[in-house]
């Protein structure tokens, strides 16, 4: 990573936010309700010398976006002739924002103008985003996450097959039925349709008591499951060490770590054996980097969260990278979309990470 002085010169000049809801080639069944639609907030940070940064922010809900969109405005008053200096952006916006808190929202419209920052940067000095980290591209395992939501055993069997396609070697399965048989009969049936050295991932979203987790952890357990991801309340790092003591399945968290010192929190309580970050929510390319050396400390193998195609720059230079999660929900919204070889993420030599806004697609889908 170059000092400060050697980043090429940018201002920023405005910042615009458009958003858009994306049809999903898969639904996403989440044992927290059923998503069809992907709800993008693309961020454009526009600098003075004619280069712009770009970023895209998973929103969770349509009308989320309208509330990112409104704090970008906030951002682009506050940093409207700055030089384009992610981390002194960020101690700016954060003692800006100190009064309504760096949480939430907040924080997630802050590290989309981070990775945009970054991006324009990285586009500036004409580079892919992991270079500029000081790092090269190369090829990054990756797990399918799209699909294998909560429904019907057969229809599971079904998506899994297909999720193998561009040669994929590990899936992720949503459980959290009403029962323990309907989760065992969910990962009976993906077991059956996948090859035996094929990883499969179980996510519960938070959807169980401890005690129920130690009891379905135990089922899990005898399964060969690759990680078993928020099976309790995200910020439990008490229930999340009991679960780690009792059960041999690795524990996996991190999605909803806010910033690294959030991340920071759950390693002191020993809460999981395995980190997942997600760039909207740790803190942007900066907010990542933080974690990622944390991760490095701990000797922790650490996942991305959604935002394969910037978290693909950033596992190349993270010490401990383990998997990229692999969605394709900005796909129909980008010129060109993420590419898979052999079940690994291709980082593209195309200068910053490489995502560049089909026009006509943004038009067809904006909201
Ligand atoms: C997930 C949940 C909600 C939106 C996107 C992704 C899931 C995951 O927890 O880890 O993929
Ligand atoms: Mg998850």
């Amino acid at each position: 990573m170059p000092p400060k002085a050697d980043l090429p010169p940018l201002t920023i000049r405005a910042i615009s936010a458009v958003g858009v809801e994306v049809p999903m080639t898969h639904v996403l069944g989440t044992s927290r309700g059923r998503i069809t639609k992907a709800p993008l907030l693309l961020i454009d940070v526009e600098t003075a010398e004619g280069v712009t940064g770009r970023a895209y922010l998973w929103s969770y809900f349509p009308r989320a976006m309208i509330a990112i969109a409104s704090l970008l405005h906030e951002i682009e008053d506050h940093t409207r002739g700055e030089r384009v200096a992610p981390a002194d952006l960020w101690s700016r916006l954060t003692e800006r924002f100190a009064l309504i808190g760096v949480q939430g929202i907040v924080r997630m419209a802050m590290a989309g103008f981070d990775i945009a920052c970054w991006d324009a940067l990285a586009v500036a000095a004409d580079t892919p985003l992991v270079r500029l980290l000081g790092g090269e591209p190369r090829r990054i395992p990756a797990y399918n996450s799209c699909g294998l939501g909560l429904m019907p055993a057969d229809a599971l069997a079904d998506e899994a097959g297909k999720l193998l396609e561009r040669g994929f070697r590990a899936v992720k399965l949503r459980l959290g039925y009403p029962t323990l048989a309907e989760d065992m009969a969910a990962v009976h049936a993906v077991k059956q349709r996948i090859p035996a050295d094929v990883a499969l991932m179980v996510d519960y979203n938070q959807a169980l008591s401890v005690e129920e987790a130690v009891v379905r952890g135990r089922a899990l357990d005898r399964e060969g499951i690759a990680w078993l991801e928020e099976p309790i309340r995200h910020d439990d790092y008490n229930g999340a060490a009991l679960l780690r003591r009792e059960l041999s399945v690795s524990v996996q968290i991190g999605e909803n770590f806010s910033l690294a010192a959030g991340m920071e929190k759950a390693l002191d309580a020993n809460a999981c054996d395995l980190v997942m970050p997600d760039l909207e929510r740790i803190g942007g390319v900066s907010g990542w980097r933080q974690a990622a050396a944390l991760a490095a400390k701990r000797k922790i193998k650490m996942s991305s969260h959604l935002y394969p195609e910037t978290s693909a720059h950033l596992l190349a230079v993270t010490p401990t990278a383990h998997f990229l999660e692999y969605v394709d929900w900005a796909d129909l919204v980008l010129r060109e979309p993420m590419q898979i070889i052999d079940g690994q993420a291709v980082i593209p030599e195309r200068p910053g990470h490489g995502m560049v806004w089909d026009q006509a697609a943004v038009e067809r889908y904006r909201v």
